[in-house]
């Protein structure tokens, strides 16, 4: 018995690279807000949801599978990513598990839901494991601006992935009669998904959290000022179709960072500037503006506050500095604005060393314009990852003075 489960295991894992191989030669489907909803709506069943996840859940994981392998040796073997990797294979077959089963048989269909469950918390702690392995290896080998290129654009899109892979399997999960899909019915609701998610409420909601973080460390915090424009429709709410939980996200980081700006360059004054939010509705976008007066970010340093490297810490920052807790949490900025380009939106800070820092997060207005953003693992992928360093085709300004208006005989 026990050699019988040992064989059965042993084919399993001989299949995996197989099975890796099949799914990775398709693409990831991009589905839009519309197709959300209506997987979501009424008259949807679960049934063409589970067809088309059997398929579609193997395919996003073997094509980032496909990248992760791609990683330099060094990262590839660290424990961390040998544990993560085995995550993804142990995922990918118990849903491979479900290719031949019949979509009509309620039991297949209830069992599935609970394997999607079982998954989503199997991949809980891929961040954190993920920026273990990062740590492991800027210990061993520091980092370089060629590396930190590399592993910015391998984990821009890996966690691109987990955030979709997530959301289908939110989606898919609302099936299973649970507190919060009671939660979420009373909502109005799909899945994680506000069909009217009024943007206004959200950026309220964020700043609440954030100004109680700031009072409880600051024993202060600047006042928020919301306006707002609807060119669409004067003088009415703002609302667009979007997950309220990724907007919030978003948010609750940027304000951190403001406030945290606002009060710690103006310790000495009497008084805070507030910060000013302005959310405005067009035709095309829906844009938020976030603006402070923290004194700012040089030029220089804008791109580390996005670089996962950078901003990987030696050791989660909980230490009883009283600045920790707005200290932001390392990836907050990255992964913000992996959330606004999920559904072809943005994030971007404009920012004046000197006075303070804008952060714009854009957003499509329309649902039909609000299409998954995913990685695709090709040979343009691919050839990123094969990239040797070569020589930068600008020039690298001279520290030494040039000798001008004499000739240097020596030379
Ligand atoms: N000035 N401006 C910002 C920061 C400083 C800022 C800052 C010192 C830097 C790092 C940080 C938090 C704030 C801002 C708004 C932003 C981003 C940065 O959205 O005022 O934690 C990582």
């Amino acid at each position: 018995m026990k050699f019988a489960r040992y064989l059965m295991c042993n084919a399993a894992l001989a299949n995996i690279p197989k099975q890796i191989e099949r799914f990775s030669k398709y693409s990831p489907s991009p589905l839009s807000m519309k197709q959300f909803l209506d997987f979501g709506s009424a008259n949807a069943c679960e049934k063409t949801s589970f067809v088309f996840l059997r398929q579609e859940l193997p395919v996003r994981l073997a094509n980032i599978m496909k990248e992760v392998d791609f990683l330099p040796d060094k990262m590839l073997c660290t424990p961390s990513l040998q544990l993560l990797q085995s995550w993804y294979a142990q995922s990918l077959m118990e849903i491979v598990e479900f290719q031949e089963k019949n979509p009509d048989d309620g039991k297949v269909l209830s069992n599935f839901t609970e394997a999607l469950v079982n998954i989503r918390n199997r991949h809980n702690n891929v961040m954190p494991t993920m920026a273990q392995g990062v740590i492991e290896y800027k210990e061993s080998f520091g980092v370089d601006p060629v590396t930190n290129q590399n592993v910015q654009y391998f984990l821009d899109r890996f966690y691109m992935s987990r955030i979709s892979i997530r959301m289908l399997i939110n989606q898919h999960s609302k099936y299973t009669r649970t507190f919060y899909n009671v939660q979420t019915i009373l909502a109005k609701h799909i899945g994680s998904i506000d069909p009217n998610c009024d943007v206004v409420e959200v950026v309220k909601d964020a700043c609440e959290s954030s100004k109680m973080l700031c009072d409880q460390y600051y024993l202060t915090s600047p006042e928020v000022i919301i306006k707002q424009v609807n060119a669409k429709a004067v003088g009415q709410p703002l609302h667009i179709v979007y997950v309220p939980s990724h907007l919030y996200h978003m948010l609750f980081e940027l304000f951190k960072n403001s406030m945290r700006a606002t009060v710690e360059t103006h310790e000495c004054s009497p008084s805070l500037p507030p910060i000013e939010v302005m959310v405005s509705l067009g035709d095309e976008d829906l844009t938020i503006k976030m603006l402070d007066r923290g004194g700012g970010v040089p030029l220089r340093k804008i791109d580390r506050l996005f670089s996962y490297m950078y901003s990987t810490a030696p050791k989660p920052v909980i230490d009883n500095s009283r600045n920790a807790p707005l200290a932001g949490f390392g990836y907050g900025l990255p992964i913000s604005r992996l959330y606004a380009k999920y559904f072809q939106g943005d994030l971007q800070l404009y920012s004046m060393e000197g006075y303070g820092t804008a952060a714009v997060i854009y957003l499509k207005a329309l649902s039909t314009e609000s299409v998954e953003r995913l990685p695709v693992f090709n040979k343009s992928a691919w050839r990123h990852y094969q990239t040797s360093i070569e020589a930068d085709d600008w020039c690298i300004p001279s520290k030494d003075p040039k000798k001008l208006g004499k000739y240097d005989v020596s030379v």
